[in-house]
């Protein structure tokens, strides 16, 4: 029987029309894990350490999943942004995702929100918004044409884990964000960004840890974006 990678996607927990309390992970982690040969499995959101670590420890690989924005408490600063909806309960299993694989060393692949919570987790900050604060107008990272298509370049640095997958030419990607990287944590480097220098892809050093801020789940009918997946779980060991 063919074995399987096994891919746990964090959970997007938090409300829609039907309930307060819900898991409403966007489409698209889990059929591009399985369509890349993976077996994607959705980690639910817990406070339980315990819990999460089990599961993690089951796990050939995480898919840290995009959402909404993370508080801004978490880096220290005060919240600036008009109708902000903060969601604690998935900031903490984030944070808590990302501290369990650095102490079993499972490799994770940020996406979005994803990469934030990364950078965050490392003791990095965030922008709040890259209008307000960098002056980016406001279309160029949160576009409005379908999110299958690419509205920025962006330019990876080479010899990185983060180039490996997504190979040697510069990528036109989709943009779905207004937070973006401000300082970079400790131990994690900027691998790819978009011609106007926002962060758009990092990696850790010293984990196999790679991320990357827009949704290549979302435009796998193009081969190299397909091939972010399939490339990444073949660096998984069974
Ligand atoms: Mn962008």
């Amino acid at each position: 029987m063919k074995r399987y990678s096994i891919i746990g996607v964090s959970d997007n927990y938090g409300k829609d029309e039907h309930s307060e309390r819900c898991h409403n992970i966007k489409p698209g982690y889990v059929t591009a894990i399985a369509e890349a040969g993976g077996l994607p499995l959705i980690m639910p959101c817990t406070d339980d350490y315990e819990l999460l670590r089990a599961t993690i420890e089951e796990m050939h690989g995480v898919l840290l999943s995009g959402g909404g924005d993370l508080n801004p408490k978490l880096w220290g600063e005060e919240n600036a942004i008009q109708n902000f909806v903060p969601n604690d309960k998935r900031d903490r299993y984030d944070m808590m995702i990302v501290q369990i694989c650095r102490e079993i060393g499972k490799p994770i692949l940020a996406i979005c929100r994803g990469l934030q919570c990364l950078n965050v987790a490392f003791g990095g900050t965030l922008y709040q918004d890259i209008y307000k604060y960098v002056g980016i107008p406001e279309d160029r990272h949160n576009q409005k044409v379908p999110t299958e298509q690419g509205v920025h370049r962006v330019t990876f640095v080479q010899g990185t884990k983060t180039s490996a997958l997504a190979g040697k030419e510069p990528l036109i990607t989709n943009s779905h964000h207004h937070q973006a990287v401000n300082r970079v944590g400790e131990g994690l480097t900027v691998t790819g960004r978009s011609d106007d220098g926002v962060v758009e892809a990092m990696e850790a050093v010293d984990y196999p840890f790679v991320a990357f801020q827009f949704h290549p789940e979302r435009m796998t009918a193009k081969r190299e974006f397909a091939g972010i997946f399939e490339k990444w779980i073949r660096t998984l060991k069974q």
